[in-house]
């Protein structure tokens, strides 16, 4: 089990669009595996691929308080919407530090393959359907900051791009 390195807003590789896994083999396993391991890590309650620079269709979420709820996504495909939707306070562990709100459905089913490689339906409500919603963003090359408007963006961008500097010298 590795922890990965969590790509950070405005890298452009957060962009790409992550393509569909062909088979759950040993390989997406280990990822599975090690993306789990940097989402606790990082005390965040979910992470795609994309996040750690691996453009495949593969989520972990864990909204319990427990931390002992895994769930894996792998090629999530939203199946069923509410009608009803609401602005919720969002974060990204690619945007550190930054929380606002974003309008999502109130409920979502999602069909995905499990980390067994099985087909699942998955129907959700509250913080994990809007978990499910920010991640396959994700895996289509969107940051919830997208969502906002150009201005706050653009604060957002310079001072990240800021913060990264400071870090790095
Ligand atoms: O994808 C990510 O970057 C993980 C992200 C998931 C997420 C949080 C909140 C709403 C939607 C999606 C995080 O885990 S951010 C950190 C966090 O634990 C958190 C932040 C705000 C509310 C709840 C949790
Ligand atoms: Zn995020």
């Amino acid at each position: 089990m590795a922890i990965l390195p969590i790509l950070c807003y405005p890298d452009p590789r957060l962009h790409k669009v992550a393509q569909p896994v062909h088979e759950v083999d040993g390989r997406v396993k280990a990822l599975v595996s090690d993306m789990l391991a940097t989402m606790y890590d990082a005390h965040g309650i979910g992470l795609a691929a994309t996040q750690v620079d691996v453009h495949e269709r593969v989520v972990v979420i864990d909204v319990s308080e427990e931390r002992d709820q895994p769930l894996v996504l792998i090629n999530p495909e939203i199946v069923w919407a509410s009608e009803e939707t609401h602005v919720n306070e969002e974060g990204c562990l690619s945007v550190p530090g930054i929380y606002d709100g974003v309008e999502r459905f109130d409920a979502v089913h999602v069909r995905a393959l499990d980390a067994q490689g099985q087909s699942r339906v998955i129907e959700a409500d509250g913080l994990l359907a809007v978990c499910m919603q920010h991640e396959m963003d994700h895996l289509m090359g969107k940051v919830f900051v997208e969502y906002l408007s150009p201005l706050k963006r653009n604060r957002i961008k310079t001072k990240m791009i800021k913060q990264q500097r400071g870090a790095r010298d």
